[in-house]
């Protein structure tokens, strides 16, 4: 051993959401803000767009500003679930008072942890409900198209391609936005 620390790194695909001001300002700006905290977790290697896209399991809310990024880390997946947690909380993420699905300040998912798949209570990798929500596979794509989702065995272009072919869309569903903060953050 030469005592230099040599660690094992993951890429993480984490979802990021929002449909409510923060702290920070409006969705496009807390994104922008909690990408800047991301990148203290380890190295933010790809980012998607951000997308506007409308509200799904609960429609009377305003639409979310949705994207997807990609962070080399060494922490655990579940190291990493509990740093997700704290910075949606530095958003003013409130669960206490919260609707399933409804309006939140920051949402932070871990959608994928390298190729663990971990069904444990609190903490579920590859995220449960991935391959039904265009919100979550349309920015995903974008960053890893050819990334194989455990448990499913299909790449992530794939699952979008079946999503789409099995379901009618609004075309405003999942639209790509340009974003000066988000950027240069
Ligand atoms: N998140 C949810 C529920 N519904 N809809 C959109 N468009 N984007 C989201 O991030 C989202 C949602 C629960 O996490
Ligand atoms: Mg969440
Ligand atoms: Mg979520």
């Amino acid at each position: 051993m030469t005592g230099d620390s040599l660690k094992w790194m993951e890429i993480a695909y984490i979802g990021m959401g929002g449909n409510v001001p923060s702290s920070a300002g409006e969705p496009e700006a807390t994104l922008a803000a909690a990408l800047v905290r991301l990148g203290t977790l380890g190295r933010v290697v790809r980012r998607s767009r951000l997308y506007s896209t409308a509200p799904v399991g609960f429609a009377d809310q305003p639409r979310f500003v949705n994207a997807a990024v990609a962070v080399e880390t060494d922490l655990s997946a579940r190291e990493l679930l509990d740093a997700l947690l704290g910075i949606e909380r530095e958003f003013g993420r409130d669960r206490a008072h919260a609707i399933p699905n409804g309006p939140r300040t920051l949402d932070l998912d871990i959608l994928l942890y390298g190729q663990l798949l971990l069904r444990e209570p609190g903490i579920e990798v590859p995220h449960p409900r991935l391959a039904e929500r265009a919100f979550v596979l349309v920015p995903l794509s974008e960053i890893a198209p050819e990334v194989v989702v455990p448990g499913l065995n299909r790449s992530v272009k794939e699952l979008l391609e079946s999503l789409y072919a099995n379901a009618t869309h609004k075309t405003d569903a999942v639209t790509a936005f340009d974003s000066n903060l988000w950027a240069g953050a």
